[in-house]
């Protein structure tokens, strides 16, 4: 075993980690060295298997030869090019791979870096499209409380996660939001899509949002198909049906965030696929590259891109937007390797055919202490613990720290525990995820207040943390 072995630790002072607690991580570091398939192997030698891919970017799983000498040759090859007024051949070809399994008429593709800038790109082209067909008025962007469209200032003022919005001023002017889905005292432990109430929770936002705003002043509705980051919400039954059929009734476009639910994780291509509900815009990321570029992506209705190509004076720059490596060429090597490991293996059809097994693993968690609810979807599940006053976060952080201990990495967000395997799990694998949540559940519940107490974990990783403070 790992235990006495030295470990050499990086100097850790000057990387200032994202949405991560510095000095806890720190004093405590959770370092991987290799990854391989479903597992990662920790800086000290644990193999650890990845319950989350990734951050839910790596579908295919980890270290792909194909998509490894597709992105080497590619660097060898033709390294950059400018993106702006000239361009190469690969990033056509990969907009075109990717709008052949995009759901039909959403073929007109814009290339960012990142699944933040995807939302901001898609609230730009939702804006200019309404002034460019002649309705500057209509210039409200309209999210959803507890969604989550990245950390740009577009993003955190659609989205709808107060901790994400607080600490940076007063975001954007005229947003609104409309009610998130969640009702865990009618639905707690439902199994997929939760039946009742979605017309009517869709309703609202003609009936309370609209009535509030003129609806002719609305550019656009963003929402995740299913709620990622907010901790696994699944829309109920007719709900993104009945948006899409209001945003049609008042001209808004109807942009769907697909940066985690795109790429198979609900076990179609899409969740405008899962759904049968097509948006005006989709936006993408993550597991386009399996999450090894950095490359999110901007699909279109043909109809918004012609919009621009006709209302725009000749020779004019139609769109003033775009990144320095927007379809950089090792990125778009990234996504056709992706995206020809997608054709090849059908993970869609795998995670579609493992959902089921997925699902009675999740909720034979149903029981445990502290478990007030369990929502799956797909390849997702989400396990929300009982709020503890003024701990917010504090049970699940112990959970995911305590699983890691056991071998096996999963995402805590608030009191809500996210599962996202890669979509090439294998049963066994789902049996031990959650054979180990539900050890590391029990485990942390039976040491109550010294359960939740952080310095209780990972003893090595403290360990190695002060020898490298010396
Ligand atoms: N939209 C959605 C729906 C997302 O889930 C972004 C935009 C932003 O993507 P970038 O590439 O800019 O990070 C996301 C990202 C988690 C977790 O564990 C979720 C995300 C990122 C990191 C962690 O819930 N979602």
């Amino acid at each position: 075993m790992s235990q006495n072995k030295p470990v050499q630790l990086p100097n850790m002072s000057n990387y200032w980690m994202p949405f991560t607690a510095n000095r806890q991580f720190k004093a405590m570091p959770r370092l991987f060295k290799a990854a391989k398939g479903n597992y990662y192997t920790s800086i000290d030698d644990k193999k650890i298997l990845d319950g989350t891919a990734g951050l839910w970017c790596v579908p295919a799983g980890h270290a792909r030869a194909e998509i490894a000498t597709a992105v080497g040759q590619q660097l060898l090859t033709l390294d950059y090019a400018p993106a702006f007024q000239s361009s190469h051949p690969l990033a056509f070809e990969a907009a075109e791979r990717l709008a052949e399994y995009m759901p039909a008429g959403l073929d007109r593709i814009f290339f960012t870096n990142s699944g933040s800038e995807s939302a901001d790109t898609a609230l730009k082209i939702a804006l200019a499209y309404h002034r460019v067909t002649g309705n500057p008025l209509r210039n409200k962007l309209i999210g959803r409380e507890r969604g989550y469209h990245g950390v740009n200032f577009g993003g955190i003022a659609v989205g709808g996660i107060a901790g994400n919005r607080k600490a940076f001023g007063n975001g954007l002017a005229g947003v609104d939001h409309i009610r998130h889905p969640l009702d865990i005292a009618n639905n707690a432990f439902t199994k997929g899509i939760p039946e009742d109430g979605g017309v009517a929770l869709a309703n609202e936002f003609e009936q309370r949002i609209m009535t509030l705003h003129d609806p002719s002043t609305i550019a656009a509705l963003i929402v995740e198909p299913m709620q990622g980051s907010a901790g696994v919400i699944v829309p109920p039954a007719g709900y993104l049906k009945r948006l899409r059929e209001i945003c049609d009734k008042h001209g808004i476009l109807l942009i769907f965030d697909e940066v985690i639910t795109g790429f198979g994780r609900l076990g179609t291509k899409f969740g405008a696929d899962y759904f049968d509900v097509i948006p005006d815009i989709l936006t993408c990321a993550k597991g386009l590259t399996n999450g090894v570029v950095p490359m999110g992506a901007v699909a279109v209705k043909r109809e918004i891109y012609d919009a621009f190509m006709e209302n725009s004076a000749a020779g004019a720059i139609e769109l003033p937007h775009g990144y320095t490596y927007s379809a950089i060429p090792i990125a778009c090597a990234a996504a056709i390797a992706t995206l020809d490991i997608f054709a090849t293996e059908k993970l869609e059809d795998r995670a579609d055919g493992l959902s089921h097994y997925f699902e009675s693993a999740a909720h034979s968690l149903k029981g445990l202490p502290m478990i007030k609810d369990i929502r799956n979807i797909g390849l997702v599940a989400g396990i929300e613990f009982e709020a503890i006053t003024n701990r917010t976060g504090a049970f699940a952080f112990a959970v995911y720290l305590k699983c890691y201990e056991l071998g096996l990495h999963v995402r805590y967000t608030g009191d809500i525990i996210a599962v996202s395997p890669p979509l090439t799990i294998e049963k066994n694998e789902i049996d031990r995820i959650f054979n180990t949540l539900s050890d590391a559940i029990k485990y942390v519940a039976s040491q109550g207040e010294a359960g939740l107490n952080t310095n209780n974990y990972l003893k090595n990783e403290q360990a190695w943390a002060m020898h490298s403070h010396k």
